[in-house]
């Protein structure tokens, strides 16, 4: 890989798959894309390149991607689950919409590609513990649907016209840099930020809903080493199972109390996001990708709380104060 574009990149994984991006090729390498321009102080729009692109639009797409030439693109611009719910039209004309665009650009202009998928591509009739590689897919919610049928469109376009897509079924992602961006699994990010300025939080999902997690070191590096993977090993493409650990909010409340032990938990269950929660899987076989390509995580919920902690502590103190008044 040599020259990136990476649409999505001022939301919750592309702020951080962008700075690694521009530290392993050089600034001027990586383009990073947006629908929104985010603040002049944010680390995609000061570090390197950065310009508007909406995803829905092919024409607007191929103008980016003559200008930039990139070898892949990192296509993360879509809507999440819980906003997906609130506007399922929307996050079908931009998931699927924005999948296909680039997936046509890549046809005509011969760049390889890597798409998220989630867990939650899977739903209520799947096994969910573990759940295999390859499996029933019949997600309840439209952001499901659209990854579903995003793995299906990126296998096609391999299969049919040899474009080199690739991607990963990420677990809930963890991280400090971006806000999560109205998903199901934001409670164990807002956690951590609640937990270091007020000493409580209250949490929209039940103490015991168990799901897969991922601290984001994690998730940029499977990103990286599956586009740097020798393609004769890859039986599948999109999109691999991977996992790094399965909490509850409870263990991650005690894992935090732990360190913090004035820390205190409450719920107030929210029902549409209880529900998306339910209908996911607990844990994901990776089996296929530690194989295919030597998937391996490295953060465990111990590490995770540690350096999370450490992280929000000290970007808290960093804050400017507010001014004072009088
Ligand atoms: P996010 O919501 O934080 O960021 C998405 C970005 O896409 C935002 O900056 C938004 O402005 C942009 N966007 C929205 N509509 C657009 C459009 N029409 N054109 C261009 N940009 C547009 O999301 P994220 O967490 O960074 O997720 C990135 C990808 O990873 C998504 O495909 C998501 O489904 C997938 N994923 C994320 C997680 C997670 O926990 N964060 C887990 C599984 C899969
Ligand atoms: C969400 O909760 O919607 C995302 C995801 C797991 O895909 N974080």
């Amino acid at each position: 890989m040599k020259r990136a574009l990476v649409t999505g990149a001022a939301g919750q994984i592309g702020t951080e798959l962008v700075t690694t991006l521009r530290d392993a090729l050089g600034d001027a390498a990586v383009l990073a894309t947006d629908l929104r321009e985010p603040g002049p102080r944010h680390p995609v729009l000061a570090g390197g390149p950065f310009r508007l692109l909406d995803c829905t639009d092919p024409t607007e797409l191929g103008e980016r991607i003559r200008e930039h030439r990139p070898d892949v693109v990192f296509h993360l611009a879509a809507l999440l689950s819980a906003v997906g719910e609130s506007r399922p039209q929307d996050a079908y004309r931009v998931n699927l919409g924005g999948v296909m665009n680039v997936l046509e650009a890549a046809r005509e202009e011969g760049f390889a590609v890597f798409t998220p998928s989630s867990i939650a591509a899977f739903g209520p009739g799947t096994p969910p513990d573990p759940t295999p590689q390859d499996t029933v897919q019949r997600p309840t919610t439209m952001y499901g649907v659209t990854k579903v049928a995003g793995e299906l469109l990126c296998d096609y376009y391999h299969l049919k016209f040899g474009v080199d897509t690739r991607g990963v079924r990420y677990p809930g992602l963890i991280s400090h840099t971006a806000p999560p961006g109205g998903g199901t699994t934001d409670w164990a990010v807002e956690i951590f930020w609640a937990a270091v300025r007020d000493g409580r939080y209250r949490c929209f999902l039940s103490h015991d809903v168990r799901l897969d997690m991922m601290y984001m070191p994690d998730a940029i590096r499977a990103a990286l080493e599956l586009m740097e993977a020798d393609p004769r090993q890859l039986k599948h493409r999109n999109a691999f199972n991977i996992t790094a650990m399965q909490v509850t909010p409870e263990q991650m409340a005690r894992a935090i109390q732990e360190r913090l032990p004035e820390f205190q938990m409450g719920y107030e269950v929210d029902p549409v996001r209880q529900a998306i929660a339910e209908s996911w899987p607990r844990r994901l076989d990776d089996t296929a990708a530690r194989d295919q390509w030597g998937w391996q995580p490295e953060y465990g919920l111990h590490e995770t709380v540690d350096d999370m902690l450490t992280q929000v502590r000290t970007a808290e103190e960093a804050r400017e104060p507010a001014p004072r008044v009088g």
